[in-house]
């Protein structure tokens, strides 16, 4: 049998796995781990992400409250606004109307770093699983986590791209049910892609990679002449040791970004699955054929 995945984008509520490594709370090196007044913010806002549950349930649920609580639609509908508004506001419901205008790709809140697979799934419901939080001030050049600077100026830019969303839900949805190993690949081929890839454009080499916009450290080391460079072949990268601790030692540079986009989309095409799946838009869900 294969892991079990998320098949209504409810499920995602149980798409919550953090990797603890870089916690403020359990990793000493962590800048904001000698501060228990960050930790103190971060822990607020980290619980209303872990209480956050997916808008439909909580409002059909507000729904049903107020259809028997009162029973004409007229009072109904102004106190379930009412309820509404509350609601937004208590569980913080963070869409962003541009993205979402632009591509339907919906932002949904969670308090740290997730585990790959759950990170992965998300994107095959066109959800896009942000942090809130912001890094410690004594650090403003590096994080060694994603924070919403991360998010916002480094992966909400290219989502808003209509090619690039379709690739990133096809992603997705090659991830559901794969196994630990391909997981593994396709964590490691998005590290070196759409976290730190580097690619031409008229002739100069540019920087892509969220993980770079969001560092202007690592953005001045990655376009210099300090790390390798390589280019980039996804058999090859999917399989590189990469650094989640400091800068990149390596980076690989594609043709473009389109190139970057097609071939790794021509890499998630070969992945064998014992069944396949497809999504249903009308009711975001996925059906498993
Ligand atoms: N979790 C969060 N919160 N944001 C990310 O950008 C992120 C993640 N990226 N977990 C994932 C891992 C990515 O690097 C891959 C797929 O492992
Ligand atoms: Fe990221």
């Amino acid at each position: 049998k294969f892991h079990w995945f998320p098949k209504r984008i409810a499920d995602l509520d149980k798409c919550h796995h953090l990797v603890t490594k870089f916690d403020p709370d359990l990793d000493q090196d962590h800048p904001g781990y000698t501060d228990p007044a960050y930790r103190q913010r971060r822990k607020m806002i980290g619980d209303i992400a872990f209480r956050y549950r997916q808008p439909f349930v909580c409002w059909r649920g507000i729904v049903g409250t107020v259809q028997t609580t009162f029973p004409s639609w007229k009072t109904c509908h102004a106190s379930l606004k009412v309820k509404m508004g509350r609601e937004a506001m208590k569980g913080m419901i963070f869409r962003h109307r541009c993205l979402l205008r632009r591509t339907g790709f919906l932002l949904r809140p969670v308090a740290g770093l997730l585990s790959a697979r759950d990170f992965l799934a998300s994107l095959a419901f066109r959800v896009f699983q942000c942090t809130q939080y912001i890094r410690h001030a004594s650090s403003p050049m590096h994080s060694p986590e994603p924070d919403c600077v991360h998010e916002l100026l480094g992966h909400v830019p290219m989502l808003a791209d209509r090619t690039f969303a379709q690739f990133s839900q096809n992603l997705g949805l090659a991830s559901l049910g794969a196994s630990d190993e391909d997981i593994e690949k396709l964590s490691t081929l998005y590290w070196f892609t759409v976290e730190y890839g580097l690619c031409k454009q008229n002739g100069e080499v540019r920087a892509y990679g969220a993980g770079l916009l969001s560092s202007y450290g690592e953005l001045v080391h990655s376009l210099s002449d300090e790390p390798e460079t390589r280019e980039f072949e996804p058999e090859a990268a999917a399989v590189q040791p990469y650094q989640d601790q400091t800068y990149q030692p390596v980076y690989f540079i594609s043709e473009s970004f389109s190139d970057a986009k097609e071939k790794f989309r021509a890499y998630v095409a070969g992945i064998k699955r014992p069944f396949s799946v497809r999504f249903d838009p009308y009711t975001s869900s996925i059906e498993v054929l």
